[in-house]
Protein backbone atom coordinates (compact mmCIF):
# COMPACT_ATOMS: atom_id res chain seq x y z
CA UNK A 1 0.00 0.00 0.00
CA UNK A 2 1.40 3.55 -1.02
CA UNK A 3 1.57 5.29 2.13
CA UNK A 4 0.43 8.83 1.67
CA UNK A 5 2.44 12.02 3.94
CA UNK A 6 1.17 15.60 4.31
CA UNK A 7 3.10 18.58 3.77
CA UNK A 8 2.36 22.35 3.76
CA UNK A 9 0.36 23.56 1.22
CA UNK A 10 2.38 26.92 1.35
CA UNK A 11 5.98 25.97 3.78
CA UNK A 12 6.47 29.03 5.70
CA UNK A 13 10.38 28.66 4.67
CA UNK A 14 9.50 28.96 0.51
CA UNK A 15 10.84 25.59 -0.23
CA UNK A 16 14.47 25.66 1.83
CA UNK A 17 13.79 22.23 2.97
CA UNK A 18 12.81 22.47 6.79
CA UNK A 19 9.75 21.73 6.74
CA UNK A 20 9.85 17.98 8.86
CA UNK A 21 7.87 16.62 5.55
CA UNK A 22 11.54 16.85 4.61
CA UNK A 23 12.90 14.41 6.52
CA UNK A 24 10.12 11.92 6.51
CA UNK A 25 10.41 11.78 2.23
CA UNK A 26 13.95 11.64 2.48
CA UNK A 27 13.29 8.05 4.69
CA UNK A 28 11.07 6.92 1.94
CA UNK A 29 13.31 7.82 -0.96
CA UNK A 30 16.15 6.10 0.95
CA UNK A 31 14.22 2.41 1.09
CA UNK A 32 12.65 3.42 -2.03
CA UNK A 33 9.63 3.45 -1.06
CA UNK A 34 6.74 5.33 -3.46
CA UNK A 35 4.46 7.64 -1.67
CA UNK A 36 1.81 10.70 -2.14
CA UNK A 37 1.72 13.67 -0.36
CA UNK A 38 -1.69 15.43 0.76
CA UNK A 39 -1.26 19.49 0.57
CA UNK A 40 -2.72 21.49 3.82
CA UNK A 41 -3.47 24.48 4.55
CA UNK A 42 -2.64 26.25 7.84
CA UNK A 43 -6.13 26.55 8.84
CA UNK A 44 -7.21 22.74 7.39
CA UNK A 45 -4.31 21.33 9.80
CA UNK A 46 -6.37 23.05 13.04
CA UNK A 47 -9.62 21.59 12.02
CA UNK A 48 -11.08 18.40 13.43
CA UNK A 49 -10.50 16.08 10.50
CA UNK A 50 -6.70 16.88 10.42
CA UNK A 51 -6.40 16.64 14.71
CA UNK A 52 -7.83 13.51 14.41
CA UNK A 53 -4.28 12.66 12.50
CA UNK A 54 -2.22 15.03 14.50
CA UNK A 55 -3.51 15.83 17.63
CA UNK A 56 -1.13 18.88 18.07
CA UNK A 57 -2.30 19.76 14.38
CA UNK A 58 1.02 19.88 12.79
CA UNK A 59 2.64 18.16 9.42
CA UNK A 60 3.55 15.76 9.12
CA UNK A 61 1.45 13.02 8.98
CA UNK A 62 1.61 9.21 7.65
CA UNK A 63 -0.74 7.02 6.38
CA UNK A 64 -0.64 3.29 5.52
CA UNK A 65 -3.89 1.29 5.47
CA UNK A 66 -5.07 1.56 8.67
CA UNK A 67 -2.16 3.07 10.26
CA UNK A 68 -1.83 6.87 10.97
CA UNK A 69 0.95 8.08 12.37
CA UNK A 70 2.49 11.53 13.55
CA UNK A 71 5.86 13.25 14.85
CA UNK A 72 8.91 12.45 12.32
CA UNK A 73 10.96 10.22 14.67
CA UNK A 74 8.16 7.91 14.54
CA UNK A 75 7.64 7.82 11.14
CA UNK A 76 11.02 7.54 10.05
CA UNK A 77 11.75 4.87 12.17
CA UNK A 78 8.58 2.88 11.12
CA UNK A 79 10.06 3.45 7.56
CA UNK A 80 13.14 2.03 8.64
CA UNK A 81 11.28 -0.67 10.51
CA UNK A 82 9.77 -1.77 7.42
CA UNK A 83 12.49 -1.77 4.38
CA UNK A 84 15.88 -1.91 4.61
CA UNK A 85 18.36 0.84 4.32
CA UNK A 86 17.82 2.72 7.25
CA UNK A 87 19.10 0.43 10.00
CA UNK A 88 21.78 -1.63 10.36
CA UNK A 89 20.90 -5.79 10.81
CA UNK A 90 23.03 -6.40 13.69
CA UNK A 91 20.97 -5.91 16.48
CA UNK A 92 23.28 -3.63 18.74
CA UNK A 93 23.96 -1.32 16.29
CA UNK A 94 19.99 -0.95 15.09
CA UNK A 95 19.36 -0.11 18.70
CA UNK A 96 22.50 2.48 18.90
CA UNK A 97 21.22 4.19 15.68
CA UNK A 98 17.81 4.14 16.90
CA UNK A 99 19.87 6.18 20.22
CA UNK A 100 21.00 8.73 17.18
CA UNK A 101 17.41 9.08 16.36
CA UNK A 102 16.16 9.97 19.86
CA UNK A 103 19.62 12.20 20.46
CA UNK A 104 18.45 14.06 17.29
CA UNK A 105 15.05 15.64 18.29
CA UNK A 106 15.52 14.83 21.85
CA UNK A 107 18.88 16.56 22.50
CA UNK A 108 20.28 18.60 19.48
CA UNK A 109 17.13 19.32 18.26
CA UNK A 110 15.59 21.38 21.19
CA UNK A 111 17.83 24.26 21.85
CA UNK A 112 18.22 24.67 17.91
CA UNK A 113 14.16 25.23 17.96
CA UNK A 114 15.01 27.86 21.06
CA UNK A 115 17.24 29.70 18.70
CA UNK A 116 14.89 29.71 15.96
CA UNK A 117 11.54 31.19 18.10
CA UNK A 118 14.29 33.58 20.00
CA UNK A 119 15.40 34.88 16.42
CA UNK A 120 12.42 34.54 14.27
CA UNK A 121 9.00 34.90 16.51
CA UNK A 122 10.95 37.05 19.76
CA UNK A 123 13.43 39.38 17.70
CA UNK A 124 11.06 42.20 18.85
CA UNK A 125 10.89 41.62 22.33
CA UNK A 126 12.66 43.50 24.41
CA UNK A 127 15.10 40.96 26.47
CA UNK A 128 16.08 39.16 23.48
CA UNK A 129 19.29 40.99 22.46
CA UNK A 130 20.27 39.67 26.33
CA UNK A 131 19.21 36.03 25.65
CA UNK A 132 20.47 35.39 22.77
CA UNK A 133 23.67 35.05 22.78
CA UNK A 134 22.76 32.39 25.89
CA UNK A 135 20.51 30.73 23.40
CA UNK A 136 23.71 30.60 20.99
CA UNK A 137 25.75 28.96 23.32
CA UNK A 138 23.42 26.10 25.02
CA UNK A 139 23.63 25.39 20.48
CA UNK A 140 26.95 25.62 20.74
CA UNK A 141 27.87 23.11 23.63
CA UNK A 142 25.61 20.57 21.75
CA UNK A 143 27.69 20.77 18.84
CA UNK A 144 30.80 21.00 20.57
CA UNK A 145 29.62 17.74 21.77
CA UNK A 146 28.19 16.54 18.92
CA UNK A 147 31.55 17.77 17.09
CA UNK A 148 33.88 15.41 19.44
CA UNK A 149 32.04 12.37 18.81
CA UNK A 150 31.77 12.21 14.78
CA UNK A 151 35.69 13.64 14.73
CA UNK A 152 36.88 12.63 11.04
CA UNK A 153 34.10 9.96 10.70
CA UNK A 154 31.97 10.19 8.01
CA UNK A 155 28.84 9.33 9.61
CA UNK A 156 27.72 8.63 13.33
CA UNK A 157 27.90 5.27 13.97
CA UNK A 158 29.57 2.87 10.55
CA UNK A 159 27.38 3.34 7.22
CA UNK A 160 24.78 5.87 6.94
CA UNK A 161 21.79 5.18 9.18
CA UNK A 162 18.22 6.82 10.33
CA UNK A 163 20.26 8.41 12.71
CA UNK A 164 22.34 11.02 10.05
CA UNK A 165 19.27 11.35 8.37
CA UNK A 166 17.84 12.40 11.49
CA UNK A 167 20.63 14.71 13.11
CA UNK A 168 21.51 16.29 9.42
CA UNK A 169 17.87 17.18 8.96
CA UNK A 170 17.74 18.76 13.08
CA UNK A 171 21.45 20.44 12.01
CA UNK A 172 20.28 21.89 9.11
CA UNK A 173 18.24 23.97 10.52
CA UNK A 174 21.43 25.78 11.49
CA UNK A 175 22.50 26.35 8.10
CA UNK A 176 21.28 30.45 7.81
CA UNK A 177 22.68 30.65 11.37
CA UNK A 178 26.28 30.51 10.46
CA UNK A 179 27.26 28.36 13.74
CA UNK A 180 27.93 25.63 11.75
CA UNK A 181 30.61 26.69 10.02
CA UNK A 182 32.28 27.28 13.68
CA UNK A 183 32.66 22.93 13.17
CA UNK A 184 34.22 21.77 9.83
CA UNK A 185 33.36 18.36 10.74
CA UNK A 186 29.85 18.86 11.22
CA UNK A 187 29.49 21.05 8.15
CA UNK A 188 31.03 18.45 5.80
CA UNK A 189 28.62 15.82 7.96
CA UNK A 190 25.48 18.14 6.65
CA UNK A 191 27.11 18.52 2.96
CA UNK A 192 27.16 14.61 2.90
CA UNK A 193 24.14 14.01 4.08
CA UNK A 194 22.63 16.79 1.34
CA UNK A 195 24.54 14.94 -1.44
CA UNK A 196 23.66 12.08 -1.10
CA UNK A 197 20.85 11.11 -4.20
CA UNK A 198 17.90 10.28 -1.94
CA UNK A 199 17.84 13.67 -0.24
CA UNK A 200 17.94 15.65 -3.24
CA UNK A 201 15.08 13.72 -4.55
CA UNK A 202 13.69 14.69 -1.39
CA UNK A 203 14.38 18.49 -1.51
CA UNK A 204 13.55 18.52 -4.89
CA UNK A 205 9.90 17.21 -4.41
CA UNK A 206 9.09 19.70 -1.67
CA UNK A 207 10.28 22.57 -3.70
CA UNK A 208 8.38 21.71 -6.48
CA UNK A 209 5.29 22.13 -4.15
CA UNK A 210 6.62 25.60 -2.82
CA UNK A 211 7.51 26.60 -6.44
CA UNK A 212 4.06 25.73 -7.72
CA UNK A 213 5.25 22.90 -9.86
CA UNK A 214 3.46 20.18 -7.83
CA UNK A 215 0.38 18.96 -9.22
CA UNK A 216 -2.03 19.65 -6.48
CA UNK A 217 -4.54 16.92 -6.36
N1 LIG B 1 7.93 17.17 16.85
C1 LIG B 1 7.14 17.25 15.65
C2 LIG B 1 7.13 18.71 15.18
C3 LIG B 1 6.16 18.93 14.04
C4 LIG B 1 6.16 20.39 13.64
O1 LIG B 1 6.61 21.30 14.39
N2 LIG B 1 5.66 20.65 12.44
C5 LIG B 1 5.61 22.01 11.94
C6 LIG B 1 6.11 22.04 10.50
S1 LIG B 1 7.82 21.66 10.38
C7 LIG B 1 4.18 22.51 11.92
O2 LIG B 1 3.29 21.80 11.52
N3 LIG B 1 3.99 23.77 12.30
C8 LIG B 1 2.71 24.42 12.24
C9 LIG B 1 2.07 24.52 13.58
O3 LIG B 1 2.62 24.06 14.58
O4 LIG B 1 1.00 25.13 13.61
C10 LIG B 1 7.73 16.31 14.57
O5 LIG B 1 8.94 16.07 14.59
O6 LIG B 1 6.96 15.81 13.74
Amino acid sequence: MTPTITAFERSPDGGKGLARDTRVRWALEEVGQPYEVRLVSFQAMKQPAHLALHPFGQIPTYQEGDLALFETGSIVLHIAQRRAGLLPGDANARARAISWMFAAVNTVEPPILELATARILESDKPWTRERLPLVMDRVRDRLKQLSARLGDADWLDGAFSAGDLMMVSVLLRLRMSGILDEFPNLSAYVARGEARPAYKRAFEAQLAVNTGKHPVG
